[in-house]
């Protein structure tokens, strides 16, 4: 790897840790949230807002010509918050504020009150058909900017998913890219033992939509695939992410069925961040 591009690399995953640990400490802090289902979709997050893929200007979050985020599994907030405040869309230092009363962190991402939040989300299912309208407004407008949403394996389950993977497919709206992350488990359990998803990259293909499948731990998978989705013309991409929900703390990964929703008890958040190795 070249000199410049090992440093960003390494840059990016300073970054990596910082969002993990803001993760752990915003939500043990409100005593609420989700801490594990954020923690799996971190290098995805990294990659897109620090990586050079997004373009945004915090200082102008409404520019017409942004590229935009929807977070569609909504309960990941605490991750879309680190990494919107890391980018400089408001302070680190409110990210303690999270669930807490009066703060515009509210336990679902309001994109009322906090600039950077693309949509309201929380109600599973939604995101991917709000990404497609405004994909559909680019193609109006004329503008070129893309339109990126994650989506949870759990959250698939809903049948709007669907829908909006059907309309995208048949209309080719290749400034669209669905990243799913697939970290196995929902709720309740797993994915695989409640509605399993089958062979979802040749489920997407039948559906008009171009696939990868990568280690969504992987920066340099992720990176790579990032790379491909802006290269595809003429059909959406799917980037099928492999992701361990809780990645980072042993706690969280050991039990990925059971932490659904839960924040890492106080008196397990040092060895957690200690894991996570973040100095912030
Ligand atoms: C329409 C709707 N139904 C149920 C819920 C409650 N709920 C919140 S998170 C979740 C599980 C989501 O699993 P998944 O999409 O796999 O996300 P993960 O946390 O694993 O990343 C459920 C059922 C909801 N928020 N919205
Ligand atoms: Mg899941």
């Amino acid at each position: 790897m070249p000199q410049a591009r090992s440093e960003e690399r390494n840059q990016l995953e300073v970054i990596a840790k910082r969002l993990r640990s803001h993760i752990v400490t915003a939500t043990t802090a409100a005593g609420s949230g989700h801490p594990s289902s954020s923690l799996s979709m971190v290098e995805l997050l990294t990659v897109l807002y620090f990586g050079g893929v997004m373009r945004y200007d915090p200082s102008n979050p409404h520019d017409p010509d942004r590229d935009r985020f929807i977070l569609s599994k909504g309960h990941g907030a605490p991750g879309l918050y680190a990494a919107l405040a890391e980018a400089g869309f408001f302070s680190t230092d409110e990210l303690t504020t999270l669930r807490k009363m009066g703060s515009a962190l509210e336990g679902h991402p309001n994109m009322r009150r906090l600039a950077g939040v693309e949509a309201s989300t929380g109600s599973l299912g939604q995101g991917l058909s709000i990404g497609l309208g405004h994909a559909y407004a680019a193609r109006i407008d004329g503008r070129d900017f893309r339109v990126y949403v994650i989506v949870g394996d759990g959250e698939s389950e809903e049948g709007q998913v669907w829908e909006a993977i059907m309309h995208a497919g048949n209309h080719n709206l290749d400034n669209l890219t669905l990243i799913f992350d697939r970290n196995n488990n929902q709720q309740t359990g797993k994915v695989d033992e409640i509605q399993p998803l089958g062979p979802l990259d040749d489920k997407m293909r039948a559906f008009n939509w171009e696939v990868r499948t990568i280690d969504g731990h992987s920066l340099d998978e992720v990176i790579a695939a990032l790379e491909w989705a802006r290269g595809v013309k003429g059909a959406p991409q799917a980037i099928i992410a492999n992701t361990i929900k809780g990645k980072g703390v042993a706690l969280l990964e050991a039990g990925q069925d059971k932490w659904h929703g839960k924040p890492i008890p106080g008196d397990e958040e040092a060895k957690a961040l200690q894991e996570i190795g973040a100095d912030v």
